[in-house]
Parts: structure tokens; C-alpha cells; sequence
């Protein structure tokens, strides 16, 4: 397989007004939940002291961004309201803004939540709506920051029980350019926009296969594209490991395929492990 001709001659990068993430490389972004019940890492970052130390390690290990979650979107994922996420999450997010040299995004689809952490200083949300709940998109707009849009089939409680589309490709890539066309109208600078295709979310192991050997023709939409594989179960089901903790081999085979193809940020909770396999992956690119 090929490295994407139109990702080499193009050098991706993310902008909001105070800051900017060069993606010339393909970097990582390590993932910390605190919650309680995240699929692989829930209620062990719960306490803000401990959420703060391992965004520190993440950090050390050469993480270029640290997404902050405040809800599992986990298949069957119980939902939390919006005060209750911004607890969780803006004592977190205040202290990480000062301590931390690297940008913090905070997964996030709700307009208050990403308010509240926006006025705080986060500089990424990351939605697994795309900004399709109230207020969402307007709250963004209004906000310094950048957006990473991903797409879901259904929502989270149900996504996964029986996902169909007749052309996965094409459907996700007709979503986010939609998706992004919508906020490029809400006034949200193009440069500013990364794409996800949601692996996971609402697709069967089939579909996220298709999307990955397919990344791009997600390129081709013009945007940075983003990948969440670590851990996931499309990982547990190729290679028979059922704790997602032990799924490292596959998941860094995944990322560094997905970066191969184009992905300019990996979103993963393994960071010392994914930033060595895709230094390798980033020089082989540069000679190709
Ligand atoms: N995956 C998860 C959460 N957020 N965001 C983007 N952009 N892409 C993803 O693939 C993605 C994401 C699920 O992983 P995790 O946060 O580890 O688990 P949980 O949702 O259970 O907290």
C-alpha cells in the first residue's frame, strides 16, 4: 500500500488564535478519561491529582496534545449531564492550561461543557457529535479554539447493535465535509478543522477495515485527519486479546498504518510506545 501522494505534498497543521500544532509529523494525543466507567482506562484518573501526574508522563513520553474526557461514549455508555461533566473535567483542564507545555482538548459534544473549558483556556474540542448538539456549534465558534469533527452512526447507547451504510466511505466522507462546510458557515476558519472517521462508532469491524485502507480519500477532503484505534475492540477482534489494556501490539500496527495512509494525529492511551512506532512510520513516509 501506498503513502497518500496528495499527504506528501500538502503539510497539515491545526491554528486557533493563541497557539498552533505543526502536523508535519504525524503526532499523538494521549487520551485521559475521567470517568468511571471509560473501556480501558475508567476511574483510574477520577481524582484530579492523579488525571494531572499522568498527563505529565504522557507529556514526558511525547505526547503533542492531551484530550481530556469527561464522559465514556463507550457502546451502552450511561450519559452524564452537562454539570456533572464539567466537574469531572474543568479542575483538570484549569490546572493541565498552566502546567502543561502541549495544547489540552477535552472530548466534548455539549455547548456549556465546551464553554466552560473554552473560557478556561482548552485550545481543541474534540466531538463525537461534530457539533450537532444544541448550541454546539455556535459555542465553538464563539470560542478560541480549534475542532476535530467525528463521525458516528447513531449515538453511543446503540451505535453498535446493528450499523449499516451502503457505502461506508463515501457516507463518512459526505458527513464530514458536511459537517465541515457547517462550520466553515458558522465562521470557524478552515485551518482550524481536523476530521475523524470514528472508528468504532457505530460500524462493525467490516466498515472500520474499509476506512482505514481507504484514509485517503479522507485527505482528500482537505483536512487533517485524526484516528482513535487504541485499544478498540475492532483490535480485540482481529487478534483474539480481550483486555483492552493488552491490545498493544495491535493498536500500534493499526496507528501506524493509519499514519502510513496519511493520519497526521493519533489519538491513543499507550504514548511512549505509539510516538516510537510513528517516528519509524514518519521517516519511511519522508523517504517514499
Ligand atoms: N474514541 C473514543 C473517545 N473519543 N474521539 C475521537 N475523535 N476519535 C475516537 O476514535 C474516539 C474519541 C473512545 O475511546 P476512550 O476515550 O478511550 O473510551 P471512552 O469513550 O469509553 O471514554
Amino acid at each position: 500500500m501506498t503513502a497518500s501522494g496528495a499527504a506528501a505534498a500538502w503539510t497539515p497543521r491545526l491554528e486557533w488564535s493563541r497557539g498552533l500544532l505543526e502536523l508535519d509529523a504525524p503526532r499523538v494525543m494521549g487520551v485521559l478519561n475521567v470517568t468511571p466507567d471509560s473501556f480501558s482506562d475508567g476511574g483510574r484518573y477520577l481524582d484530579p491529582g492523579y488525571a494531572v501526574e499522568h498527563a505529565h508522563a504522557m507529556v514526558e513520553e511525547g505526547a503533542a496534545i492531551i484530550d481530556v474526557g469527561g464522559e465514556s461514549t463507550r457502546p451502552g455508555a450511561k450519559a452524564v449531564a452537562a454539570d456533572e461533566e464539567i466537574d469531572r473535567v474543568l479542575p483538570v483542564v484549569k490546572r493541565l492550561v498552566k502546567e502543561l507545555k502541549v495544547p489540552v482538548s477535552v472530548d466534548t459534544g455539549k455547548a456549556e461543557v465546551i464553554k466552560a473549558v473554552t473560557d478556561a483556556g482548552a485550545s481543541l474540542i474534540n466531538d463525537v457529535y461534530a457539533l450537532r448538539m444544541p448550541g454546539a456549534l455556535d459555542a465553538v465558534a464563539a470560542a478560541d479554539c480549534a475542532i476535530c469533527l467525528m463521525h458516528m452512526q447513531g449515538e453511543p447507547r446503540t451505535m453498535q447493535s446493528d450499523p449499516r451504510y451502503d457505502n461506508v466511505v463515501e457516507e463518512v466522507c459526505e458527513f464530514l465535509e458536511g459537517r465541515a462546510d457547517a462550520c466553515v458557515d458558522a465562521g470557524i476558519p478552515p485551518d482550524r478543522i481536523v476530521l475523524d472517521p470514528g472508528f468504532g462508532f457505530g460500524k462493525s469491524l467490516a466498515h472500520n477495515l474499509a476506512l482505514l485502507r481507504h484514509l485517503p480519500e479522507l485527505l482528500d477532503l482537505g483536512y487533517p485527519i485524526m484516528v482513535g484505534l487504541s485499544r478498540k475492540s475492532s483490535i480485540g477482534r482481529l487478534t483474539g486479546v480481550e483486555t483492552p489494556e493488552d491490545r498493544l501490539a495491535g493498536s500500534l500496527a493499526a496507528a501506524s498504518l493509519a499514519a502510513w495512509l496519511g493520519a497526521s494525529l493519533v489519538r491513543a492511551h499507550d504514548v511512549a510506545a505509539t510516538v516510537q512506532a510513528l517516528a519509524v512510520i514518519h521517516a519511511a513516509r519522508r523517504q517514499a
